[in-house]
C-alpha cells in the first residue's frame, strides 16, 4: 500500500509526499540526477530535450539508470508511483509514431522533461507505456502514478480501455481500484466532520458528545486502499494552510502518519507483513527532499542546493548535518 498528497502553503508553493508500504526495501536512497545526465532510454524518442531538468527523488540507481520511486524536479513539477496491480494494462510492445516509455523510467522522464501538469498533460497525448523489465531480477511493476504542481495534479492510469488522465481535485492517491471509483466513493462519507457535534435530545434523555473528534465517526480505519484514500483526502483537505518550511514539513508528514501502516496490520498472501517502509516529500520552495524511515521515524533533509548538479551521472544526495 501506498498513499501520496500534496498541498500548497500559504504562498502557493508546492509540498508533495507519499508513504512507500511493501514488505522489504530494494536498498532505495535519495537519488539525484543531474540535467546533462546521459541516462540510457528504453526506446528511442527523438523529442526528449538534450539536457533534463534536475530530478530528485527516493530510488535505486542501476547502471547509469535511475530508477526512481517518486521525484520532483527544479521547475516543481512531482511524480511518485504506486501500486495498481489489477488493474493496470501497459501496452506489450512499443506503438509506432507514439511516445514510448517503459513504466520503470515514466517517473524520470515525466520530471526530466517537463516543468507543469499541463506540459505533462498534452504530452500524455502521444505516450505509450510500455511493459518491459528493467532485467531478469527487476520485473515490470504494476503502478499508476500521481502527477503534480503548484496548481494541482493529474491521476495517470493505464486501463483496459486505455491510457486515462483524471484530474485529481482532491490531491491524495493510494492503490486499487481506479481514481474514479475514490473519487466517487467520498461521497459517502459528506457527514464527516472536524467539529464536536451538538448535543441531542431523545425522548427526555440529553446526549452530548463525549469529546472533540467524535465528528469523525464513520471514517474507516483500515489500511486498505480505499480507506486510506479516505482518511487521506479528509485530513489533506482540512489540514489548515500553513505558512513556513517548519510547519509544512510537520503537515506533510503528519497527513501521511494519518495513512501510515504499521506492522501487524497488513499481511501479503505469503505471510510477509507490510508496513510503511518510508515517509517522504519534496518542498518546492527550498528544493528539499525529506525522508524518515519506519525504524528511524527522525525526518531528514536533503536540500538539492547542496549537491554538485555538474556531473553526468545519477548519484546518492547527502543529508544535511
Ligand atoms: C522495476 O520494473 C521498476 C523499479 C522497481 C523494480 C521493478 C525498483 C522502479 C519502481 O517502479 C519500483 C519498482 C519496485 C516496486 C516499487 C516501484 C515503485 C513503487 C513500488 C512499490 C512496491 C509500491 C508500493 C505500493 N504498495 C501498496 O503501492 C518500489 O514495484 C500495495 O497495496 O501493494
Amino acid at each position: 500500500m501506498c498513499t501520496a498528497v500534496r498541498f500548497t502553503d500559504s504562498e502557493g508553493n508546492l509540498f508533495f509526499g507519499r508513504n512507500l508500504d511493501w514488505t522489504v526495501g530494494y536498498g532505495e536512497r535519495v537519488v539525484v540526477t543531474p540535467p546533462a545526465a546521459k541516462v540510457p532510454a528504453a526506446f528511442e524518442r527523438p523529442d526528449d530535450p538534450e539536457r533534463g531538468h534536475t530530478v530528485m527523488g527516493m530510488g535505486i540507481v542501476v547502471g547509469d539508470l535511475p530508477l526512481y520511486f517518486d521525484c520532483a524536479n527544479d521547475a516543481g513539477l512531482a511524480v511518485a508511483g504506486l501500486n495498481f496491480p489489477q488493474s493496470a494494462r501497459y501496452a506489450a510492445e512499443p506503438v509506432e509514431d507514439t511516445v514510448n516509455v517503459a513504466a520503470y523510467e515514466f517517473p524520470y522522464w515525466v520530471a526530466r522533461n517537463f516543468s507543469t501538469v499541463e506540459e505533462v498533460r498534452a504530452a500524455l497525448e502521444r505516450v505509450t507505456v510500455v511493459a518491459r523489465p528493467v532485467n531478469e531480477q527487476l520485473p515490470v511493476a504494476n503502478l499508476h502514478w500521481i502527477i503534480s504542481d503548484a496548481t494541482g495534479a493529474i491521476v495517470v492510469e493505464c486501463l483496459e480501455r486505455g491510457l486515462v488522465v483524471w484530474d485529481d481535485d482532491v490531491n491524495v492517491l493510494t492503490n486499487e481500484p481506479d481514481f474514479g471509483w475514490h473519487r466517487q466513493n467520498l461521497r459517502n462519507y459528506l457527514m464527516l466532520t472536524g467539529g464536536e457535534p451538538a448535543a441531542a435530545t431523545w425522548g427526555s434523555a440529553r446526549l452530548a458528545p463525549f469529546g472533540s473528534g467524535v465528528g469523525m465517526q464513520g471514517l474507516p480505519g483500515d489500511y486498505g486502499g480505499p480507506a486510506r484514500f479516505v482518511r487521506a483526502a479528509f485530513v489533506n483537505a482540512h489540514y489548515p494552510t500553513k505558512s513556513g518550511e517548519k510547519d509544512n514539513v510537520t503537515r506533510l508528514f503528519r497527513t501521511l502518519g494519518a495513512a501510515a501502516v504499521p506492522e501487524g496490520c497488513a499481511e501479503m498472501a505469503d505471510g510477509s507483513e507490510e508496513r510503511t517502509l518510508y515517509t517522504s516529500g519534496y518542498s518546492v520552495a527550498t528544493r528539499t527532499y525529506y525522508h524518515a524511515a519506519y525504524d528511524a521515524p527522525a525526518i531528514c533533509a536533503y536540500p538539492l542546493d547542496a549537491c554538485d548538479l555538474t556531473g553526468d551521472k545519477p548519484f546518492f544526495a547527502e543529508a544535511a548535518a
